[in-house]
């Protein structure tokens, strides 16, 4: 596995924010809660390819946003938020050496974080990033390639992704408050601790989970399901918005 990072931008603390009351950020805490995130990874087994940061895009380090990436091919986004287009274009330079590559176009915006694949299902969030003809473009696409396509209607949250993810084993986490059940028949729902809305963010490699440290609540659900919880701090991250899935992009 492969894991593409990319350092903190010196910028961050102009990122975008949507939710979140902007707070100072502190650099040195957003480089050493990513290079333990970084560490993580390794140690799961992945190969950590870090892109130099983008001093202009102070949001850069979301790589996830820039891309989706399937076995067989790679789908570069046009992220919602402006200030985010220009993060694409090297992200698409180093994943066409591992994939085929297609991308959103105008009118469709997309960000990556509102892409939830689970196995061949692609649930894509229809939030203030994401819009229907960017869900359209993704089925002409991926509908030919044995995937099925599900828009679904998110609220109070940035992205589909901060509402719902795949955790393996038929099972989606979840924040309902943010996401409608009905959006996931099929699938068995675990619900994020009431006291910590932002943990439905999980990262899944291999067998384990990558799971901000700061929601011992919904982790202690999840282990009691069987579940192996990695716990990384992410806290200064969170101030941004970002959450586990949003540091990389792994090419499995
Ligand atoms: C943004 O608003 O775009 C960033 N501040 C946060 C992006 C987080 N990305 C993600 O959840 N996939």
């Amino acid at each position: 596995m492969i894991a593409i990072t990319r350092g903190i931008s010196p910028n961050m603390a102009d990122c975008e924010l949507v939710h979140l009351e902007r707070q100072p950020l502190n650099l040195e805490l957003l480089r050493a809660e990513h290079a333990t995130y970084a560490r993580t990874l390794r140690d799961l087994g992945c190969a950590v390819v870090e892109l130099p940061p983008l001093e202009e895009h102070p949001d850069s380090v979301f790589v996830e946003d820039t891309a989706i990436v399937f076995d067989q091919f790679a789908l570069l986004t046009r992220p919602g938020a402006e200030s985010r287009r220009g993060e694409v274009s090297s992200v698409a330079r180093i994943l066409g050496e591992y994939r085929e590559l297609f991308w959103i176009s105008e009118p469709g915006t997309l960000d990556g974080g509102d892409v939830l694949v689970a196995g061949t299902d692609v649930f894509v969030g229809l939030s203030s990033r994401s819009n229907a003809e960017a869900v359209e473009q993704l089925r002409f696409l991926l509908g030919p390639r044995g995937y099925q396509v599900h828009a679904v209607e998110v609220q109070n949250c940035l992205h589909l992704k901060s509402a719902a993810t795949w955790i393996g084993d038929g099972q989606m986490l979840v924040n309902l408050e943010w996401v409608d059940p009905s959006a996931f028949a099929g699938y068995e729902l675990v619900e994020v601790d009431p006291a910590e809305p932002a943990a439905a963010n999980a990262l899944r490699l291999r067998q384990v989970l990558i799971h901000g440290a700061s929601y011992p609540r919904t982790r202690s659900r999840l282990e009691e399901r069987g579940h192996q919880v990695v716990p990384v701090d992410i806290s200064e991250i969170a101030k941004a918005e970002g959450a586990v899935t949003c540091c990389s992009l792994i090419l499995r």
